[in-house]
């Protein structure tokens, strides 16, 4: 197996400093009297004020919490952006983005998008008066004629969930920014801020679901929110405040901790994804492997511009039918059947009977998600036992 760090393996290089980022900005223990070196977690849901309106920075603790403050200025750094929001869950940074438009507004969101956020354009923004049109953006010329002088949100997944299509970031960016008043956000949660960079490439709006590789560690469910624009970040902050979707001290506490191993996290995943999909796409009884790390991969080259690596998302056709799938998963010992993805521990999942059966049924079929289409979040087991699991359970779906 090719090392994903091997010179010349193609992939934009680290981005510098990251690892001493996520350990060190926005955590200085000059920040607390005790000089604490862990940030504490302030619990507080209030703070004195000394007279009225004059205070030290904190009021009520869903407009500013200090373990909140520190986990936003980490995450800000690490996406090379001026400011960072966290919300309660990816779902609520969509929500809060959303909130930015008003009634008979437009967004274009990419077609394969992660299920939840197709539920919630389709089923509750549009409800609420906006205008929602599903585009693959991957042919930015598609994304340039679906603009309409309504248009006020481009939302992108890339990779995306769960077909894994890489979208050209700058190539999008391109194209919104020749309107005025249009924000590209990119949905980031597959890649995390060690792999891709949204907001140099031209981005907006940097938003994750923190549930997956960011925290890493599948005891947290929050949403980030990083950007440059001083007036979208005074925006979304009014909003943090006013919708009220905050997370708890204790989740940032969580996912700051998390954020110090993403480095050597992401590494580990890239390798083990990058060898169960290589093994996968020898096997005769899997009719296709998508994997952006594979030279397979129809945007390889555009993956390898865009992004320092690749993650442990691997989606998978097995031959056969529905029942050949099931009973791959069922037979899975070490991978475990469940939603999610990006922490530590390996996941395997059926994308049309879970995570994305909220996707009108003819969508689906269209983006192929079929009954035969698996998802795999590659984790950081011994890449040995993770093949022979894989191995076992193709051998109990195809004896
Ligand atoms: O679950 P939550 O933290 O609210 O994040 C929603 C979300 C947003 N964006 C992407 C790309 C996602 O994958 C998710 C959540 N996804 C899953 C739960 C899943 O299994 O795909």
């Amino acid at each position: 197996m090719q090392s994903p760090e091997a010179p010349g393996s193609g992939f934009r290089p680290p981005f510098a400093h990251f690892a001493t980022q996520a350990i060190h900005a926005g955590q200085e223990p000059e920040l607390w009297s005790s000089r604490a070196v862990v940030p504490p977690i302030s619990l507080s849901t209030t703070f004195k004020q000394e007279a009225p309106g004059c205070h030290a920075g904190f009021e009520y603790s869903r407009s500013g919490n200090p373990t909140r403050n520190c986990l936003e200025k980490a995450v800000a750094a690490l996406d090379g952006a001026k400011y960072c929001l966290a919300f309660a869950s990816g779902l609520a940074a969509t929500l809060n983005i959303t909130h930015l438009l008003k009634t008979g507004d437009h967004i274009i969101c990419v077609d394969d998008v992660y299920g939840g956020t197709n539920r919630y354009f389709q089923r509750v923004a549009r409800e609420m008066g906006l205008k929602i049109s599903f585009v693959d953006c991957s042919k930015p010329k598609m994304l340039e004629a679906a603009i309409t002088p309504e248009t006020k949100l481009v939302w992108i997944e890339t990779p995306t969930n769960p077909i894994l299509k890489v979208i050209d970031i700058k190539g999008c960016a391109e194209v919104v920014h020749k309107h005025n008043n249009i924000i590209l956000v990119v949905d980031n949660t597959f890649m995390s801020a060690y792999f891709q960079r949204p907001l140099d490439l031209g981005a907006d709006i940097c938003m994750y679901s923190a549930t997956k590789y960011m925290n890493g560690h599948s005891d947290v469910v929050m949403g980030l929110v990083s950007m440059n624009s001083e007036d979208l970040y005074k925006r979304l902050s009014f909003l943090q405040n006013s919708l009220g979707a905050v997370p708890s001290p204790f989740d940032c506490y969580l996912c700051l901790r998390g954020l110090k191993t993403l480095q050597i996290r992401m590494k580990q995943h890239f390798a083990n994804g990058l060898a169960v999909a290589k093994f996968l796409e020898t096997d005769p009884r899997v009719e296709k492997v998508i994997y952006p790390g594979l030279p397979s991969h129809p945007q390889y080259e555009l993956i390898q511009r865009q992004c320092t690596g690749c993650p442990g998302m691997i989606t998978f056709y097995i031959k056969g039918e529905l029942a050949h799938a099931e009973a791959f998963l069922k037979n899975l010992k070490i991978f475990t059947l469940a939603e999610s993805l990006g922490g530590y521990e390996s996941l395997a999942e059926l994308p049309a009977i879970m995570t994305h059966a909220s996707v009108p049924k003819e969508d689906r079929k269209l983006l192929g998600i079929s009954n035969t289409l698996i998802r795999l979040s590659v984790g950081l087991e011994d890449i040995e036992d993770l093949l022979k699991d894989i191995s076992q359970a193709l051998n109990a779906a195809h004896p």
